[in-house]
């Protein structure tokens, strides 16, 4: 079988465009019940309001293209712009030209994806005229432009920074958080309250655009770097990277990428990222976009559930493309209207309650 086919069944299960009420409420439901409460809801709240708020920067509505997803090209982030999303972010770039790991750099190993691509890009300069091309692109679609950088110091992030803003995004990431270059550069900085907050508070002093900082899962406590990173300045976080992992061929007994361990994204990365953004939401009261395994609309709402204000796709675009922004969008709204909820903040944090 297609390993590819699983998560696209298990979304379309979840997520069925002639269902006003999802699966799970319908099973507790008897049929003259779920008639008149599709019926009187969908009378009640048509359109739901999907737009949100990161950081001063409203976004159409709560999508956002992770980073590293489709290369690094001003077209490409725009087909996401065209396809709906909310918001694009380009991948992660340095200060210097990076080729990346050798390949296998990526693999399908069945419930999602491992890769350690190894932070390709062409640089800090180079990325700058990139993004000014993107923010051309995106800006009379409506989506929001979300510039993505790392570094392996804090001077260097500083610098970076700086070089990026020229270019004017919306908002810029610090990813912090890359699993797959501490044998180059250490442990990432979202291991640690005083370096994830120093690296916050540099890029603050010179970024001209609010400031997302991206944690790693792989932490023991998520919530205390959240506080580190909020003290340190940061306007929003992401939650979450991916997950470190491995994959060994048996028949040759190694490991199959190149880079030996990558991160696991997709399906599998979804219980711990929404976990991750309830711990994050209830430590701090910066916006989150919740990323890792969102697939569908409820796993969209699951996440805003949790506390997030908005919501990455990263692995959902390998799975079902870049259309998945407009049917997910479908999807979710769908479920708000079958619920009842007329807009996100209803939704949010529901499950702290
Ligand atoms: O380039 C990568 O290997 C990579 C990065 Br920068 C990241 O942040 N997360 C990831 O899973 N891979």
């Amino acid at each position: 079988m297609d390993q590819r086919i699983a998560p696209n069944q298990a979304a379309h299960r979840y997520c069925s465009p002639e269902s006003a009420l999802d699966v799970r409420t319908r099973d507790r439901l008897g049929q003259a019940d779920v008639v008149w409460l599709a019926g009187s809801a969908a009378q009640a709240t048509q359109q739901p309001d999907l737009s949100c708020v990161i950081a001063g920067v409203r976004l159409r509505n709560p999508f956002v293209l992770a980073s590293g997803i489709l290369g690094n090209d001003a077209a490409l982030l725009e087909r996401c712009g065209e396809a709906g999303a909310g918001a694009v972010t380009s991948k992660s770039c340095g200060p210097t030209p990076r080729r990346g790991h050798p390949n296998p750099t990526v693999l399908d190993w069945g419930p999602g994806l491992l890769n350690a691509v190894g932070l390709p890009n062409p640089g800090a300069r180079a990325q700058a005229e990139m993004l000014r091309s993107a923010r051309v692109r995106l800006q009379p679609l409506g989506s929001v432009l979300v510039a993505s950088i790392f570094a392996d110091t804090v001077a260097n992030f500083a610098e970076v920074a700086g070089i990026i803003c020229e270019a004017g995004p919306d908002l810029l990431e610090l990813n912090i958080s890359c699993p797959n270059v501490a044998h180059e550069f250490g442990q990432p900085f979202a291991a640690s309250a005083t370096d994830a907050a120093a690296v916050t508070e540099a890029v603050k002093r010179v970024a001209t655009c609010p400031v997302i900082v991206k944690l790693a899962p792989n932490v023991p406590d998520i919530g205390q770097i959240a506080r580190a990173v909020e003290a340190g300045g940061a306007d929003a976080i992401c939650a979450v990277n991916t997950m470190p992992g491995m994959a060994i061929d048996v028949f040759s007994g190694r490991p199959i990428l190149a880079n030996r361990s990558g991160g696991i994204s997709g399906p599998p990365l979804k219980a711990i990222a929404v976990r991750a953004v309830y711990e994050i939401t209830a430590a701090v009261d910066l916006p989150v976009i919740g990323t890792g395994g969102v697939t569908c609309g409820l796993d969209a709402a699951e996440m805003i559930m949790a506390g997030a204000t908005a919501v990455g796709l990263g692995t959902a675009v390998y799975y079902r493309g870049t259309e998945v922004f407009g049917q997910v969008e479908a999807e979710l709204r769908e479920f708000m209207v079958g619920q009842g909820y007329r807009n996100l903040a209803e939704m949010r944090g529901i499950a702290h309650e």
